[in-house]
């Protein structure tokens, strides 16, 4: 079946959780729903803020755009729209908006009568952002621990934070975090390159089969994981990837506070040799 009929055949309603018929429609290629409104409301708003605060602040170079939470003296309250105010409102929007996202995915899953992969992990997507801006300032009391929105600036952030504990490559869980990232890149790499040698030969040849491919792998490793394993171990070390770089930084102030190269001194300390 031809792509552009297939769409057709299953642009069917239902699947929706919220509003039943009254949002479910498309505008050209794009699924509405519920959840397409207010993707729309919050994202416009959101990104509206972030307009509005850089043009009060006279800031119109886009690399220096800078929305910064409240002072730490606010702790968990309310902060004056131009002293982290705005940095609040538009948090708000950002978890509507990816929420909103989120569910929209749901309801279209459901529509095709799909499984919930796809909106599960952009979840940890949304878990990492979370973490980031509610969770760990939360553990520790302000807001103004949150990072602030600008290109330039929430790189200082990450370094400064990262600097305050001396070494982040001695966190724990950032080394299992950084050790899946690239453990994703090379499946991804060894998949990439496996797929596109059997299926894009030079021309005139055959278009080569998964056999081709299982034997690849087991002639070179005596182990091929296979064409469904292989995207099921891309999801496992993408979504844990994520996971542990959430982690990783949620311990870091709430449950440890200083240099982590000194938290490797449990080693030093057991009492074998200490
Ligand atoms: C594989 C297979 C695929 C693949 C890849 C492999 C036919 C099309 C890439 C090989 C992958 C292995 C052996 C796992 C490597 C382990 C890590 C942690 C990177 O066998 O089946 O399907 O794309």
């Amino acid at each position: 079946m031809a792509m552009l009929s297939f769409e057709k055949k299953y642009r069917v309603r239902g699947g929706t959780l919220v509003g039943g018929d009254l949002f479910d429609f498309w505008v050209g290629p794009f699924y509405v729903g519920f959840f397409g409104l207010t993707t729309v409301f919050f994202a416009f708003i959101g990104t509206a803020l972030i307009f509005y605060g850089t043009s009060q602040a006279g800031v119109f170079n886009p690399w220096t755009i800078n929305i910064a939470p409240p002072n730490l003296e606010y702790g968990l309250g309310l902060a004056p729209l131009m002293k982290g105010g705005l940095w609040q409102v538009i948090t708000v929007c950002a978890i509507g908006a990816f929420g909103s996202w989120a569910l929209r995915e749901v309801e279209i899953s459901r529509k095709l009568g799909m499984g919930l992969h796809v909106p599960f992990a952009f979840s940890f997507a949304i878990l990492a952002y979370v973490t980031l801006v509610v969770i760990r300032p939360l553990l520790l009391g302000a807001w103004g621990h949150g990072f602030p929105y600008g290109i330039l600036s929430h790189l200082d952030w990450v370094s400064n934070v990262g600097y305050q504990y001396l070494h982040f490559h001695y966190n724990p869980a950032h080394m299992i975090a950084v050790s899946l990232f690239f453990g994703n890149a090379f499946a991804l790499a060894l998949h990439g390159s496996l797929i596109l040698s059997a299926t894009n030969p030079a021309p005139g040849q055959p278009v080569k089969t998964p056999e081709h491919e299982d034997t690849f792998f087991r002639d070179t490793i005596g182990y091929s994981i296979g064409t469904l394993g292989i995207h099921r171990l891309g999801l496992f070390l993408a979504l844990g990837a994520v996971f542990f770089s959430a982690v990783c930084i949620v311990i870091s102030g709430p449950f440890w506070t200083r240099g982590w190269p000194e938290w490797w001194d449990w080693w030093l300390n057991i009492p074998i040799w200490s």
